[in-house]
């Protein structure tokens, strides 16, 4: 029986932002982002999931973790089972105990990454064939290998790799479009990562839109990328575009918003 590709979901998580969002974590500060207008960014992504066929549960919102609507980093998830991690950033650090519960009552199987390592879920990519682990300043190395073991429990078979310097996480610069395609900054691809793979390079100036999404039958990638956007509708992708303007605010894209999963 062939299994589904990689990109099969039928569920989804996602978390409302919280008002503290104007305050999230970013590398440089080029405004606040507007509160009203990142809640319109999140409900047009559950939209989005919720028309590419998936079932979306959302968490309330946690005032006490201004990024806590990126429910990517304190988690993994496959049909296989869920990861606890171990955020890397001191102020998100204690989103993962709160995505617990939740995971608990979703998933048969739910393995806490072990310290004292770090590892956040942006530094994941899932492959048809392996998992890489990017690391990163919120993928430390202890975190990367300790990681790797749980993703072996789940008969994954783990990649360690290397993030860009002053790329928040791998998957800032890379995501995947088909089972055998990522899209990737050429500063990222440079490094040969993805050898044995097809590759498409953001165009020069687009490096933002690397972080898109591939979700059952599309590609979620954000509007503001125009030149991505005509490259993947050439290719043959069916590309929904959505607003990402505000949460760039604070180094956030389109795979941060969401875990997914096929049930
Ligand atoms: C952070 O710095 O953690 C947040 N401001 C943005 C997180 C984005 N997450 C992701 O790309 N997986």
């Amino acid at each position: 029986m062939q299994s589904k590709p990689v990109y099969a979901f039928d569920n989804a998580i996602v978390r409302i932002p919280c008002k503290a969002i104007v305050n999230g974590l970013r590398a440089v500060d080029i405004g606040a982002p507007d509160y009203t207008k990142v809640l319109a960014e999140h409900s047009a992504y559950i939209k989005a999931l919720e028309e590419a066929g998936l079932t979306v549960q959302t968490l309330s919102a946690l005032d006490a973790y201004p990024d806590s609507m990126f429910v990517e980093d304190p988690a993994l998830v496959f049909t296989e089972g869920a990861i606890i991690m171990r955020p890397g950033a001191a102020s998100r650090f204690g989103e993962a105990a709160e995505m617990a519960a939740t995971l608990k009552q979703r998933f048969a199987r739910v393995i806490d990454l072990p310290g004292p390592g770090y590892a956040d879920g942006g530094d994941i990519l899932v492959l048809r064939d392996r998992v890489m682990i990017g690391l990163s300043d919120r993928t430390n190395e202890t975190g990367a290998e300790s990681l790797a073991e749980c993703l072996k429990a789940l008969g994954k078979y783990p990649v360690i790799v290397r993030t860009p310097a002053n790329v928040l996480h791998f998957k800032s610069d890379c995501s995947l479009l088909d089972e055998a395609t990522v899209l990737s900054t050429k500063r990222l691809a440079v490094s040969g990562v993805f050898e044995g793979l097809n590759v498409l390079y953001t165009p020069d100036g687009e490096e933002g839109a690397a972080n898109a999404l591939r979700i059952n039958d599309h590609v979620f990638v954000g509007s503001a990328f125009p030149q991505t956007i005509a490259m993947l509708k050439k290719t043959g992708y069916s590309v929904v575009p959505l607003a990402t303007s505000e949460i760039a605010k604070v180094d956030a894209g389109l795979s941060c918003m969401s875990l997914r999963w096929h049930a």
